[in-house]
């Protein structure tokens, strides 16, 4: 029977500072009742790891390495970049937690060389929703100390480029894992879909998210 064909996930969600706290609570688990999303099974929640662990909030996270930087910020400057990293589901099937690790292990490996460690300060490993998935959240500071998500993540090419460069890396250590679509940045929801339905979304938009 042909095995359907398992790809390495690669999205971007572009904030302003705001949605910091936010999206905190939701990495962080910092609530006790995950209302908004269904998903989550707290009773999995202590499955779940950081690769990388935060030492402070969010907001100073950002705030610190911006004031480090003395990055220029304007009012609509993209502040932090929220990654997703994930896999088809048939990938997981069956594999040990010591693989998962070492997946999203070389995963945040990969980031680190592509956007500098000192921009990530949080990586954190889902164990408790549908898909184990990897939200990573790093500053966009260029090497010469601009802010800049735009130069980072790119236009469309560039994007095609990281799913190619994210893809090779992510196949060495996984051969079984065949290029898939283009990295994208999504609109929060959209990413949330994109993730939970593969195939035509359905209609409506939940809060939360994986
Ligand atoms: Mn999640």
């Amino acid at each position: 029977m042909a095995q359907k064909a398992q790809h390495a996930i690669l999205r971007f969600v572009k904030h302003k500072a705001g949605p910091a706290g936010a999206l905190e609570a939701h990495h962080e688990r910092t609530k006790e009742k995950y209302a908004s999303n269904p998903d989550i099974d707290i009773s999995k929640s202590k499955d779940n790891f950081h690769i990388i662990q935060p030492t402070q909030k969010y907001r100073k996270e950002i705030d610190t390495r911006i004031k480090a930087a003395g990055c220029r910020t304007r009012k609509d400057s993209t502040m932090f970049v929220d990654t997703l990293i994930t896999a088809s589901p048939e990938f997981f099937t069956g594999r040990s937690k010591k693989e998962v690790q070492a997946y999203f292990t070389e995963a945040v490996a990969f980031m680190e060389k592509k956007v500098g460690r000192g921009n990530i300060f949080s990586a954190v490993v889902h164990m408790d929703e549908k898909t184990p998935h990897l939200h990573l959240c790093f500053t966009p500071i260029t090497k010469d100390g601009r802010l800049s998500a735009k130069e980072i993540l790119g236009n469309r090419a560039q994007l095609s480029q990281w799913q190619d460069e994210f893809h090779a890396y992510m196949k060495k250590a996984f051969p079984v894992l065949k290029r898939g679509e283009s990295a994208l940045v999504t609109k929060r929801n959209m990413a949330v879909q994109a993730v939970r339905r593969p195939d035509p979304p359905a209609a409506g938009h939940r809060k939360g998210g994986i």
